[in-house]
């Protein structure tokens, strides 16, 4: 088989990547480990930026978003038991976030893919790269029983933390670390969200928790826990009683419980992959970096990334130039860091640490404080949490 550009991976970054070359003219075709309906099992991300919901549009799959998706002019933070509104819309001059769930998304892309007849191979083991370093790229898997190659121009990958393509250059690549002492445990319930119009971000003594939506009907709770806790540990009755206690008396008295529909304990992690380009491979999305989920930014750099990738191998065909693939490791990191900054920012600020003693918790009151009673560190917030710019 040959094509334009390979892509590793059919998480959100593969096929919004896979949609936007389609929609240039550039053939791609998709390589994923996993089947379909696996990777709509995943239960992730919640909140779209603005950009990535425009991305969405540009790609040909913002109707359902447009539709169902659910904008958000505020969010909440909870502390010492009161709750503190913090007015995004406003102090962005306009700007918000729209909740939306990855699986939704996904699904936007995976029925776009199918009806354009646009060739992923799902269930594809043994995946491998070569020869990226010259003109002549080829991507090797199997499937069946049988052994595949595909020759390409390039290879996007688009694997996930876990994939094969950073991997495979790990030697050329510098990391970058951070683990965090405790997980989130996450529940998705089939009951109105505790508040629909904020998600509520709360720091109690003992320990985060978060309030989000996947629509008028159907809610995401997380708690902080230990990250060697296990979800047989946690019974439904068990995490209903431990967000009620983390949230303020009257947020409490109104969420509404029902049996879980998914339960999964994530770690957190800050990681940056560097360089992000290897001659003819590009790594884009969790392939290259990973934020703690605290702000929401992990599915919207992965868009980002996407974007930048998109443009530059659409310059590339189009234009004969290279300069947007040249420049597309420096332009993403940059874009990165500030992402890897804020939520590793408002981990620390919401999170309680097993080691932090008397000093440390006292700054963090501070800041809290401080955050909520002054418009410009409101306004820091909200611009990060909203996106910055391109
Ligand atoms: P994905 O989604 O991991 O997809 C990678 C795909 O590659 C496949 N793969 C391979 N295919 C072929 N060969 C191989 N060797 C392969 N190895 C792996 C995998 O099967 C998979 O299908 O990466 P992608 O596309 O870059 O997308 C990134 C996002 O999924 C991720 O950043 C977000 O989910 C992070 N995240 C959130 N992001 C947000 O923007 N807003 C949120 O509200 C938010 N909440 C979250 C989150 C992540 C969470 N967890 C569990 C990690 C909440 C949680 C709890
Ligand atoms: C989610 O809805 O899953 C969600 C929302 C906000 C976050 C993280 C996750 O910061």
């Amino acid at each position: 088989m040959r094509t334009q550009v390979a892509i590793i991976g059919a998480g959100p970054s593969g096929l919004l990547l896979g949609q936007l070359l389609h929609k240039a003219g550039i053939d791609n075709v998709i390589v994923e480990r996993q089947s379909g309906d696996y990777v709509l099992g995943r239960i992730r991300a919640g909140i779209l930026e603005q950009v990535t919901v425009d991305l969405l549009r540009e790609a040909g799959v913002g109707q359902r978003v447009e539709r169902e998706g659910i904008v958000h002019h505020t969010i909440e933070l909870v502390f010492g038991g009161v709750r503190h509104p913090i007015d995004v819309h406003g102090l962005t001059g306009g700007k918000v976030v729209t909740a939306y769930g990855q699986t939704e998304l996904t699904h936007d892309l995976m029925d776009a893919r199918r009806e354009q007849g646009l060739p992923t191979v799902y269930e594809a083991s043994n995946v491998t790269i070569h020869d990226f370093d010259g003109t002549r790229p080829t991507v090797r898997y199997q499937k069946d029983g049988a052994s595949h190659e595909i020759a390409c121009d390039f290879i996007a990958g688009c694997d996930g933390f876990h994939g094969v393509c950073r991997q495979t250059v790990k030697d050329s690549v510098q990391e970058f670390e951070k683990v965090y002492p405790f997980g989130w445990l996450g529940v998705l319930v089939d009951v109105p969200p505790v508040s629909p119009h904020a998600i509520v971000y709360g720091n109690s003594e003992r320990g985060f928790s978060l309030c989000s939506m996947r629509s008028m009907t159907r809610s995401r709770y997380y708690v902080q826990c230990p990250v060697d806790d296990k979800v047989a540990d946690w019974s439904d009755q068990r995490f209903w009683d431990e967000l009620r206690r983390r949230l303020d008396p009257e947020l409490a008295a109104r969420v509404v419980t029902g049996p879980s529909i998914e339960k999964s304990i994530a770690p957190l992690r800050s990681f940056v992959a560097e360089p992000m380009r290897f001659g003819r491979l590009f790594l884009a999305g969790d392939a290259a970096h990973i934020v703690p989920p605290t702000g929401a930014k992990g599915l919207n750099l992965a868009a980002t990334d996407v974007k930048y990738l998109s443009g530059a191998l659409i310059e590339h065909y189009r234009e004969k130039s290279d300069a947007g693939l040249d420049t597309y490791s420096q332009r993403c990191l940059r874009r990165v860091w500030k992402a890897e900054r804020f939520s590793w920012w408002l981990t620390s600020l919401m999170h309680r640490f097993p080691d932090t003693e008397g000093f440390g918790q006292r700054v963090q009151e501070a800041e809290l404080d401080y955050l909520v009673n002054s418009r410009a560190a409101s306004t820091a917030l909200a611009e990060n949490y909203v996106g910055l710019p391109l």
